[in-house]
């Protein structure tokens, strides 16, 4: 049993393995969504909780700026030696509503405001691939963005058009989990019908939230997490003193609303997904899903009959009879990857003999 100033980690299955124990394992959650939503805000609120263990510590409080650029904290934890690095990547929000309207005036299409993301998340996998093809394989860092907090307005009464196109540029590229910004505006009737219509509106426009796999035995977590997506969120960096406890919240004529109260919102809950019993699985479908299509799209990009390669997928898209060509292609490509593979270990064995 962990202690709930521990977040679990430690215990979990995938770090039995030795090597991992060692050498740690590296996450990193990156937050995006609307202008003044709380991203900034929430990322400071996992970070000062007693979450990282520092709660004799509480920081002053700071006014929270606005967010000009893709900003990245890094913290190393460790929890009965096991060692975690985790990165949380802060991003601008995107316009308010005039902006976004002057937006669309002016260039008859939305604003986009995805692309910074779309290229950092990029950039990781490119990283990642490059490290994995070079000499010092065994010691890559790995900087790739496994889960996407998307942030949505609790006043907007479902997505907004923007929401949508964002969410759409990104399903492909990292998993997807929305949350309910500001909850605490809202009142559990109209947060209940939200986070309903929401799900609706992911499903209606095809777009692809991370809802984990799911086998037997955790089915009961899996269900837990679809169950309360979208998460509903508060965040504050201000420490209030409840029945003698100092507790992260934001302070109302008739209340406090605590950040880790479970029954004030789900910020534990998604919490403990993350760190505690959902962290290997978006590692893993991030490896598995996410950074294989990128690595094939650059295997695609990269070999030297891409333009040919290009009119060769044009065809099977439209119903050619190349098909087993792509195929060819394809498996060409893997074999000259993992014959590039092979040369680079050789070479790495002659250089250490
Ligand atoms: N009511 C309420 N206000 C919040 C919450 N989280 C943040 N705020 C307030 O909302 C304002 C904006 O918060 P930020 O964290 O700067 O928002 P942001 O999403 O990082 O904004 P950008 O950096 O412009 O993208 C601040 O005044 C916060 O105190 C919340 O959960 N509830
Ligand atoms: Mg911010």
């Amino acid at each position: 049993m962990t202690d709930a100033s521990q977040l679990g980690f430690a215990n979990l299955p995938f770090l039995a393995h030795r090597k991992s124990v060692k050498k740690g394992f590296e996450f990193t959650l990156m937050v995006v969504g609307e202008s003044g939503l709380g991203k900034s805000t929430l990322v400071q609120s996992l970070f000062l909780t007693n979450f990282f263990g520092n709660k004799n510590n509480p920081p002053a409080i700071e006014r929270i700026s606005q967010t000009v650029s893709i900003d990245a904290t890094t913290v190393d934890i460790e929890e009965k030696g096991v060692k975690l690095r985790l990165t949380v990547v802060d991003t601008p929000g995107f316009g308010d509503a005039v902006n976004n309207t002057q937006c669309q005036l002016q260039q008859g299409t939305l604003c986009n405001n995805w692309q910074p993301v779309i290229d950092y998340v990029n950039e990781k996998y490119e990283q990642y691939l490059r490290d994995e093809s070079g000499l010092n394989r065994r010691n890559i860092e790995d900087h790739r963005v496994h889960c996407c907090l998307y942030f949505i307005n609790p006043i907007g009464h479902g997505l907004k058009p923007l929401d949508i196109e964002f969410m759409k540029q990104l399903h492909h590229l990292v998993n997807i989990i929305p949350v309910i910004a500001k909850a605490d505006t809202l009142t559990a009737p109209e947060l209940k019908k939200l986070k309903l219509r929401v799900m609706q509106e992911i499903r209606d426009n095809g777009i692809q939230v991370y809802t984990g796999e799911g086998d037997d035995d955790d089915e009961a977590e899996f269900r837990e997490l679809r169950e309360s997506m979208p998460f509903s969120i508060v965040g504050s960096n201000t420490l209030l003193e409840v029945n003698g406890k100092r507790v992260r919240g934001r302070l109302y004529p008739w209340g406090v609303v605590e950040v880790e109260n479970k029954d004030h919102c789900d910020f534990v809950k998604l919490r403990n997904m993350l760190i505690r019993t959902h962290m290997q699985d978006l590692k893993d479908y991030t490896q598995d899903m996410h950074y294989e299509n990128f690595r094939k799209k650059k295997l695609i990009e990269g070999s030297p009959g891409h333009h040919s390669m290009a009119n060769v997928v044009t065809a099977a898209v439209s119903g050619g009879p190349d098909k087993t060509m792509v195929a060819k292609e394809r498996e060409m490509d893997e074999l000259r990857r993992q014959m590039a593979m092979l040369q680079a270990q050789l070479a790495a064995q002659q250089n250490t003999v």
